[in-house]
């Protein structure tokens, strides 16, 4: 159908997921709570707002615990710590809150129940990710990373009858899918993981960036350069035939030549990103004469966990609400 007006297909899900959103409001209430300054043990979430409005209220992110001082207090980020850096902390008196998304412990857990049965364990994941470094700490000597496809021809393992293969949440799943064939060629008898380790969130957020892909002229990504899951959403769009796909952290990175004879622009954005940043880009796009603006649904989410243990336990023994406030944005200052 010819249409005058230029669109915007909107994906849905897009933005915040069940383990950011806990994890940006432990970040909140702790500071509420306890007053600043809190530390942070590397971004509490892969976004530079989110990341710049947290340190404006008081959060102080450190790369290290060592950078903590002897007694304070530091939240772990939801990427997860691996059991030495639990011990680092411990071993210099910090007061811990643990933010680590509950699907990234999940992997934790079967990282170390392989581990015990002395399996090789294959985590296919990105070198130098938070994430990873995490769980392979979990078990570092029955860890090997797979970074992909191509690097399964350097795999060997002790005994191919007791290898399983774990992964990062955050992976584009037809590329880990790619890397696991390829593994299974090579040890026949390579057990899957006991559920999916790319998360729900991962998952949702590429369904619908493929379905819009094959629709648009260009797709317009919103999330950081660190962020796994957002870079994903990028190559998804690319495979699945958007013409072109571009990742901005805010609508000030825009390019109008982007936009040149484009018709329909598709817009998504990833698991760590507050909605305000995407409705910025909505505004831009609407000033350049994509007036129109269609929703395209692919998965309804209600996942919402609690406050991290530590965090509740305090809330509650102050009388205040440990209840989780579901607050899916965060009115963040643009960088
Ligand atoms: O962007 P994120 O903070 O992290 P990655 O996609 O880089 O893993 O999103 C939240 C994901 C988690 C854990
Ligand atoms: Fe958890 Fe998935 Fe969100 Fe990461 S992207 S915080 S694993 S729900």
């Amino acid at each position: 159908m010819a249409t005058s007006t230029k669109q915007i297909l909107l994906a849905a899900p897009r933005g915040y997921c069940a383990g950011v959103d806990r994890a940006i409001e432990a970040v909140e209430r702790a500071l509420e709570h306890y007053g600043p300054p809190v530390y942070v043990r590397n971004e509490i979430v892969h976004n530079k707002h989110v990341v710049a409005t947290l340190a404006e209220r008081g959060a102080v992110f450190v790369s290290e615990t060592e950078q903590v001082p002897e007694g304070a207090r530091v939240i772990f980020s939801a990427h997860g710590v691996s059991p030495a850096v639990r011990a680092e902390a411990a071993s210099r008196g910090l007061d811990t809150i643990d933010a680590t998304c509950p699907l990234v412990t999940k992997v934790h857990k079967e990282a170390v129940r392989f581990a015990r049965d002395d399996y090789d364990i294959l985590l296919i994941g990105h070198d130098g990710h938070e994430e990873v470094e995490g769980t392979a700490g979990e078990a570092p000597e029955h860890v090997q990373l797979v970074d992909g496809p191509d690097a399964v021809d350097q795999v060997t393992v002790r005994d191919p009858a007791k290898v399983v293969w774990l992964s990062q949440t955050t992976l584009s799943v037809d590329e880990t899918m790619t890397t696991v064939h390829r593994l299974r060629e090579k040890f026949p008898q390579l057990q899957d993981p006991p559920s999916d380790d790319i998360c729900y969130a991962t998952q949702n957020r590429q369904v619908a960036v493929k379905k819009i892909a094959p629709e648009v002229d260009v797709m317009i990504v919103v999330g950081s350069a660190n962020s796994s899951n957002s870079v994903r959403l990028v190559e998804v769009a690319l495979e699945a035939g958007a013409g072109s796909a571009h990742r901005v952290d805010a609508a000030g990175e825009l390019d109008r030549a982007w936009f040149d004879g484009a018709t329909r622009v598709g817009l998504s954005s990833g698991a760590s990103v507050p909605e305000i940043l995407v409705r910025e880009v909505v505004e831009r796009l609407g000033g350049w004469g994509f007036g129109e603006v269609v929703e395209v649904r692919t998965a309804t989410e209600d996942l919402m966990f609690s406050l991290p243990k530590e965090l509740r336990g305090e809330l509650k023994k102050a009388g205040q609400s440990a209840r989780p406030g579901g607050r899916r944005t965060l009115d963040v200052t643009p960088v």
